[in-house]
């Protein structure tokens, strides 16, 4: 747990925040600014600050991310209309929280590319 990690605190229940998802290396719960009918914040209990911190010996949470959010997807009715499961990495891709997350967001449709 990295000291003031506002996502390090999520994880560890200082906050009572509600899991969507939980185990024992990943947790998941609703983004407080959603940007979709669904918008789940998919993040490791690890402090991982960036995306540019994965390596051989880290890497494994990655997948377990992704397997929590295919799992969160379908339990929320998305699985076959499709969805997104998204990181994003430093300034330009617009990251605020540097505790890694995936972003999994779904319920309308959704354009490609995503930026302006
Ligand atoms: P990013 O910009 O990729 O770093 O995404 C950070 C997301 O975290 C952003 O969509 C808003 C969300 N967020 C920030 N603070 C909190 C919080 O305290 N609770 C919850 N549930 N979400 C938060």
């Amino acid at each position: 747990m990295a000291d003031d990690c506002l996502f390090c605190k999520i994880a560890n229940g200082d906050f009572n925040t509600d899991f969507v998802y939980e185990n024992d290396e990943v947790v998941a719960f609703r983004d407080l600014n959603p940007q979709a009918p669904t918008h789940v914040l998919v993040i490791p209990r690890q402090h991982i600050a960036t995306l540019n911190e994965i390596d051989a010996e880290n890497s494994v949470i990655i997948g377990k991310m992704y397997i929590a959010a295919k799992e969160i997807a379908a339990s929320e009715g998305l699985a076959e209309r499709g969805y997104r499961a998204v990181m994003n990495c430093n300034a330009d891709a617009g990251q605020s929280v540097f505790h890694i997350h995936l972003h999994l967001v779904g319920g309308k449709p959704m354009g490609w590319p995503p930026w302006p």
